[in-house]
C-alpha cells in the first residue's frame, strides 16, 4: 500500500516530509489541501490528525502526524536509502536536539512574517464575523489568530520574530562552524538540515534573505541544500508563496 501523504504545496511542515519521501525513492499519493479554504478542518481531516494541521501520513491504515514526527518515522522505517540519521547515539540526541531548537525557534517564527506578508490580505477580505468564525474552528492555532487579528501582528512581533529567525542564522553558523560542514552535522546531511531548510527558503521567498546575507557558512549551506536531488521535486510549482499570492510577486523584482 503506498504512503498517503496529506499536504500544501506552500507549508513548510509539508516540505520537510515532501524532501523525505524523496530521499528515500517513496513512491506517494499526495492530497494537495487548501489550507486558505480550511480544507484541514474537514470532519474526514480531522479524523487523521485532530490538530487541523498538515502534514499527516497514512502508512499501512495507520496516521502518523506532525513533520518531526514523520521524517523520523521514515528514516526508521526506510533507513536505506540515503539514511537521514546519523549512527551514534550522542550523534543522534545532537540532532534531536538541533531539531527541537528549530521546531521551537524559526519553525514558530516564520509564521509571524508570512502571516503578515503573505496571508493577511486575504483574511482582510472577510467580514469580522467570518474571521472570528474561521479562527475559533482551528483546534491549534485559534489563539494565534485572534492575536493577528484583521490587522496584523504589531511591528514589535514582526521584530521579535526576525530577532529568533536571526539568532537561528547565528545558531546554524555555530553548527557548521564546529562539525565542517558543509551540512549541519558535517558530512552528512541529516534531518536537522531537512528541518530548517523550509525556514529559509520561506525567509528568500518574503525577500528576507538578507538575514543571513553576512554569514557565508549559511549561504553555503542554503546553496548545497539547493543542489541536492530532492530539493526541485519538493519544491514543485506553487510551492512558493510569491507563486501563490500575486501581491508578492513585486517582492522579487
Ligand atoms: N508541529 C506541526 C505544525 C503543523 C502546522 O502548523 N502546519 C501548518 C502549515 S505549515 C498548517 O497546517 N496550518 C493550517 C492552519 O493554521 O489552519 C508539524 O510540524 O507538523
Amino acid at each position: 500500500m503506498p504512503i498517503v501523504l496529506y499536504n500544501a504545496p506552500q507549508s513548510t511542515c509539508s516540505q520537510r516530509v515532501r524532501f523525505v519521501l524523496h530521499a528515500k525513492g517513496l513512491a506517494f499519493e499526495e492530497h494537495k489541501l487548501n489550507l486558505l479554504e480550511g480544507d484541514q478542518l474537514a470532519p474526514a481531516y480531522l479524523a487523521i490528525n485532530p490538530n487541523g494541521v498538515v502534514p499527516a501520513i497514512v502508512h499501512d491504515g495507520v496516521p502518523v502526524i506532525d513533520s518531526s514526527v514523520i521524517m523520523e518515522y521514515l528514516d526508521e522505517a526506510f533507513p536505506e536509502p540515503n539514511p537521514l540519521r546519523p549512527p551514534s547515539l550522542t550523534a543522534l540526541a545532537h540532532m534531536r536536539t538541533m531539531m527541537r531548537f528549530i521546531d521551537e525557534m524559526p519553525a514558530a517564527a516564520i509564521r509571524v512574517p508570512t502571516f503578515n506578508i503573505a496571508f493577511l490580505p486575504r483574511f482582510q477580505k472577510m467580514s469580522a464575523a467570518e474571521f472570528i468564525a474561521f479562527a475559533e474552528s482551528k483546534p491549534l492555532r485559534k489563539e494565534f489568530m485572534l492575536a493577528m487579528g484583521q490587522t496584523g501582528f504589531p511591528k514589535k512581533e514582526m521584530d521579535e520574530a526576525l530577532g529568533r529567525l536571526r539568532r537561528t542564522v547565528d545558531r546554524m553558523a555555530d553548527w557548521i562552524a564546529s562539525s565542517g560542514g558543509p551540512f549541519l552535522m558535517g558530512d552528512q546531511l541529516t534531518l536537522a538540515d531537512i528541518s530548517v531548510m523550509p525556514t529559509l527558503v520561506r525567509l528568500e521567498d518574503l525577500n528576507l534573505d538578507h538575514l543571513w546575507q553576512d554569514t557565508p557558512s549559511v549561504s553555503r549551506w542554503f546553496a548545497t541544500i539547493k543542489q541536492q536531488p530532492q530539493f526541485a521535486p519538493t519544491y514543485y510549482e506553487g510551492s512558493l508563496l510569491t507563486e501563490q499570492f500575486p501581491h508578492l510577486a513585486a517582492l522579487r523584482t
